[in-house]
C-alpha cells in the first residue's frame, strides 16, 4: 500500500492496471504463456491539495512450483495448489490495483466491503490462474473459469463470473481446496482479485483441469469521464505504447490534468 498527496488543487487522472496470476508448471516446467492477464481502468478525480488518497497495486501470483501451495497475489489473489499427483502445479491469481480515500486495515481491497460506494475510487481486477493468456481480470466482468476432465470439455460443473454484483468474494479471488482426499491428479489455480473476486472450482471428479476467473474492475461514482476494460482489450501499457491485458505485477499512475476542480 502507497499513499498518493495531492501537491496542488485540481482534476488529476488515476489508471491501474490489474495484476497478472503466475505461471503454470506442466511436467516440472514452468510454462511461458500460461497465465491470466490483468485490466486496465481510468478515471479523473479532482482532490484538494494535501488530500491522500491510498494506492494498492496488486501482486502477480506465484507461479506453480513442484508439490506446492502458490501464494496469490497481493490484493485479493487467490492461491492456487499442486496437483497432489506427479508434477503439475497451478499458480496463484493476480491481485486486483484499487484506490481508496481512506485506509482500512492493510489497505487490501477486501477490507472495504462496508465502505465500497463511498471509499473505494477505481479498480483494475487481476488474472485468474490457469492459463494459456485468456483468463483475464475485468472490465465490468472478469473471465469465466474453463474445466476440462482427462482432457475433455465438461459441464459437470457450474461456471460462475465475478460481476459488478457478485462473485467469489468483494476484493477477495478464491483459493484453490487444501484438501485432496478423494480426487486424483486434480489441477486447482486461484481466481483474480477485483472489486469482486474471481471463482475457481471445487473438484470432484479425477484429473479435473482447471482454468480459473479473474476479478472484476470497477469505477466509483466519484469519478468522472471513466472506464474499466478488460484484460482482453486492448489499452494502454503503464510505461507507453499498448498491451492487450497486463502481465506481472500491477501498476498506477496518477497524473495532474488541471486545475480546476
Ligand atoms: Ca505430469
Ligand atoms: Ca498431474
Amino acid at each position: 500500500m502507497q499513499t498518493f498527496t495531492a501537491p496542488i488543487s485540481g482534476n488529476y487522472k488515476l489508471e491501474v492496471w490489474g495484476g497478472a496470476s503466475g505461471k503454470r508448471l506442466q511436467g516440472n516446467t514452468i510454462l511461458n504463456n500460461d497465465y491470466g492477464i490483468g485490466g486496465y481502468s481510468y478515471g479523473y478525480y479532482s482532490m484538494n491539495a494535501n488530500q491522500v488518497i491510498y494506492v494498492s497495486v496488486g501482486g502477480k501470483g506465484d507461479d506453480g512450483q513442484f508439490q506446492s501451495r502458490n501464494k496469490g497475489g497481493w490484493n485479493g489473489g487467490g492461491d492456487g495448489e499442486w496437483d497432489h499427483a506427479d508434477d503439475e502445479s497451478m499458480a496463484g491469481g493476480g491481485g486486483c490495483t484499487s484506490v481508496q480515500i481512506s485506509l482500512k486495515g492493510d489497505g487490501q481491497l477486501f477490507n472495504y466491503e462496508s465502505v465500497r460506494n463511498t471509499d473505494v475510487l477505481i479498480v483494475a481486477g487481476g488474472g485468474g490462474g490457469g492459463g494459456f493468456g485468456n483468463q483475464y481480470g475485468g472490465g465490468e466482468t472478469g473471465s469465466i473459469p474453463e474445466v476440462r476432465i482427462n482432457n475433455k470439455p465438461t459441464d459437470l460443473y457450474e461456471l460462475k463470473q465475478a460481476t459488478q454484483d457478485s462473485g467469489y468474494a468483494f476484493g477477495q479471488g478464491q483459493s484453490a481446496i487444501t484438501d485432496f482426499t478423494g480426487v486424483v491428479n486434480t489441477e486447482i489455480p486461484g481466481g483474480g482479485g477485483g472489486w469482486y473476486g474471481g471463482y475457481t472450482i471445487i473438484p470432484i471428479v479425477n484429473e479435473t483441469f482447471v482454468k480459473a476467473g479473474g476479478g472484476s474492475g470497477h469505477i466509483g461514482t466519484m469519478l468522472t469521464n471513466g472506464a474499466t476494460i478488460a484484460g482482453n482489450q486492448t489499452f494502454p501499457k503503464p510505461k507507453g505504447g499498448t498491451e492487450t491485458g497486463h502481465s506481472g505485477d500491477g501498476y498506477a499512475i496518477i497524473s495532474w490534468i488541471s486545475a480546476s476542480l
